[in-house]
């Protein structure tokens, strides 16, 4: 059988990383898109390039310009597309709003419409985010209003139309995964649940002494990664292109999230966080957000493998390990601090 070939924007990413992963295993041929930095921006990738060296490359691109995203299609001629390459730190968005906005539902519209001048059967994913639903009541399911509270969700439902604009007006096989947070040990030191995990290891430790943080009472229905990587790939198999929420159906708040980490350890979060709203605090916020996987799970057949309690606890193993501990030897540590 033909070996099927993938290209991946924001290959430097966690979902990029994992979703490379899952096709190499898989037997795809996979190219990853990347944007030029400074300073080498690969550490989550670097592993695949040795282990499998005829099936994966990555090539210098950038979204914003049409001319390298025509080049790289047309060299690779790619069987499928996921378009994970995108600003996406909501907080950040607020600061850097109109970049977010233009970059993020552009860079959807600038491959889009190659593939329709290209090669109309290229399979494209967009990667949609429940952030678009805002402040819609939970649980969020496909046909639930946008309500977006941020330019990153702004961005988002406009490259969410995008894409259904190209199915719709051009047949293209264009599907949106509307995911809800997932996380791992490779998530961004910046977002809520790897800010935690990261710097229980340092508070044991004595290098930090207080956290801070935003607002607590904020939920989240956090899934893991690789699981989210498997639904990814289900999405764009699938024999019709559509719109998918991935979920796992339950919702816990940041105050759980951190009596469950800390807890992992023998602490009490209460002596090490405090707020820091000037910082922290977002100028408006997605309150509540628990998705409905119904569709996915009887069409697809996809279910979450990790909850939350195996999350927190692989992300704080993962952390520990890092700084040379295991959890009994931090519980040792936080019996200090007690
Ligand atoms: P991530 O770790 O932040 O990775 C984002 C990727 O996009 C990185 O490869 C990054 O490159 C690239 N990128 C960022 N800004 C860029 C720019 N201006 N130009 C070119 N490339 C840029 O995000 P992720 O968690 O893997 O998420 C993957 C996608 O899913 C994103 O589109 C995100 O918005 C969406 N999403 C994520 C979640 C979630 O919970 N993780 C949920 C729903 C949707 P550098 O390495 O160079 O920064
Ligand atoms: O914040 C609150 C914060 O930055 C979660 C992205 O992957 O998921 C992610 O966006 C919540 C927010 O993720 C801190 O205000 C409190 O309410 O981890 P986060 P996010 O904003 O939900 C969606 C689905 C995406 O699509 C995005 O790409 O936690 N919070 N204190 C904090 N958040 C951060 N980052 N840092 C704090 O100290």
């Amino acid at each position: 059988m033909k070996r099927k070939k993938a290209l991946i924007t924001g290959i430097t990413g966690q979902d990029g990383s994992y979703l490379s992963e899952l096709l190499l295993s898989k037997n795809y041929k996979v190219l990853g898109m990347m944007r030029r930095s400074s300073s080498f921006n690969t550490s989550r990738i670097d592993h695949l390039y040795k282990k499998f060296k005829n099936n994966f490359d990555t090539e210098y691109g950038d979204l914003m310009d049409d001319s390298s995203i025509h080049s790289i299609i047309s060299k690779f001629k790619p069987d499928e597309i996921y378009n994970l390459g995108a600003q996406s730190h909501v907080g950040i968005s607020f600061k850097t709003a109109k970049s977010t906005l233009t970059y993020n539902t552009l860079s959807t519209f600038n491959i889009l419409e190659t593939i329709r001048i290209t090669n109309k059967k290229i399979r494209f994913y967009q990667a949609s985010s429940s952030e678009m639903f805002g402040i819609t009541k939970p649980p969020q399911r496909e046909n639930s209003q946008f309500l977006p509270q941020s330019p990153y969700g702004i961005s988002k439902v406009g490259a969410y139309h995008t894409t259904r604009y190209f199915r719709n007006a051009y047949k293209l096989h264009a599907c949106n995964g509307i995911l809800f947070n997932h996380e791992s040990p490779r998530r961004g030191l910046n977002f809520v649940t790897r800010k935690i995990t990261f710097n229980i290891p340092l508070i044991l430790k004595g290098e930090i002494k207080k956290l801070k943080m935003g607002n607590l009472d904020i939920k989240r229905d956090w899934g893991f990664a690789g699981d989210y990587a498997d639904a990814i790939w289900k999405i764009v198999q699938y024999k019709k292109a559509d719109d998918w929420v991935v979920a796992t159906g339950e919702n816990y708040s940041i105050k759980e999230f951190l009596d469950e980490c800390f807890g992992l350890v023998g602490l009490n979060w209460k002596k090490f966080i405090i707020q820091d709203s000037k910082q922290y605090l977002r100028p408006s916020e997605v309150p509540n957000l628990k998705g409905d996987a119904s569709k996915v799970k009887k069409i697809l057949k996809w279910k979450p493998k990790v909850k939350f309690k195996s999350l927190c606890k692989m992300m704080l193993e993962s952390d520990l390990a890092s700084n040379g501990l295991d959890f009994n030897e931090a519980k040792k540590l936080a019996s200090k601090l007690k």
